[in-house]
């Protein structure tokens, strides 16, 4: 029996594996969205030369995907700024009728955020990078938050960073950032090491919905577990409630064998009615999902809370 808390995995787990894109040796940590009557989605792909590359993919009911086996091809007004072969970890955030991915894209001067802008998931408009190097993992809130846009982001080094602090920052555009702020760190136990938000904040009458990671350093290396916290609506670097235990743990064989074992990395999420559905990568191997009622989620990190 699974570690079951408020979250249950599909019995199809896992959903997504290197099989669904010719020359992948995994695909894991990826973005899903609604999208038209029925789900899209940016993947990362890290094909059989090590590179990682960031595909697009269609579904009808968010469980079964068709997974484009040609890299995203994207434009930019300047040619300074590109897509590199070490595109990872992307998230998808909705803001009127464009959607906007941020992922890692890790170049000669290590991992950095890159962010683009799409409406049809066929074309893609890379901007400006939004953060200075080294940074791992950023999301972008729903929706302006006092008049701003709104990220969470986790700055790092260039190696397997042995620290990580989620930060705030905010600006007018989608271009300028500042107005930074720490907003939380590791605590020992499962998030002992580092910590790092995962998919798009969900809005809740307690706060932001924030599912993250957690990273613990046991001797033989880092495990990843997934938790959850709920951040002030106005000033969502305050937190209000965080959660002691973990939400996910690896414990399912796909969880804990694979390129690097016992990693739960949770990277995207969809509210279904009252059901959110996690995506998240498995031991950097392949993609699983796991489910929860809003409500009880909410309730399990206050009542779980430090
Ligand atoms: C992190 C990222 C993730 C990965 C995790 C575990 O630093 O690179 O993509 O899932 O390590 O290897």
């Amino acid at each position: 029996m699974a570690n079951e808390t408020v979250f249950r995995r599909y019995h199809g787990n896992p959903i997504i594996t290197a099989k669904a894109v010719p020359r992948a040796n995994s695909i894991h940590n990826s973005a899903v969205v609604e999208f038209g009557t029925g789900y899209a989605g940016v993947f990362r792909v890290d094909e059989q030369d090590m590179n990682f590359t960031l595909h697009v993919g269609r579904s009808r009911d968010g469980l079964h995907w068709e997974i484009d086996p040609q890299r995203i091809k994207m434009t930019s007004s300047d040619p300074e700024i590109t897509v590199t072969p070490h595109s990872y970890d992307p998230r998808i955030t909705k803001l009127g009728d464009t959607y906007y991915v941020t992922w890692c894209n890790a170049g000669a001067q290590g991992p950095c955020i890159g962010l683009a802008a799409t409406k049809d998931f066929k074309k893609f408009r890379q901007m400006e990078n939004p953060l200075p190097t080294a940074n791992r993992n950023c999301v972008i809130f729903p929706r302006k938050i006092n008049g701003k846009y709104a990220m969470l982001h986790r700055p790092s080094d260039r190696g397997h960073t042995p620290f990580g602090d989620v930060f705030f920052s905010s600006g007018p555009d989608l271009i300028h950032w500042g107005c930074h702020r720490f907003v939380f760190g590791p605590v020992g136990g499962w998030q002992g090491t580092k910590v790092g938000p995962g998919p798009v904040p969900i809005e809740t009458p307690e706060g932001w919905l924030l599912i993250y990671h957690g990273v613990w350093t046991s001797c033989n290396g880092y495990l990843y577990y997934a938790g959850g916290a709920l951040l002030d609506l106005e000033k969502p670097w305050k937190v209000r409630y965080r959660t002691k235990d973990y939400l996910l743990g690896p414990s399912e064989p796909y969880e804990r064998i694979g390129d690097v074992p016992n990693v739960i990395f949770p990277s995207s999420a969809v509210l279904l009615g009252k059901t959110l559905r996690l995506y998240y990568g498995c031991a950097d191997t392949c993609i699983s999902v796991a489910e929860a009622n809003l409500d009880e989620l909410v309730k399990f990190i206050k009542t779980h809370s430090f």
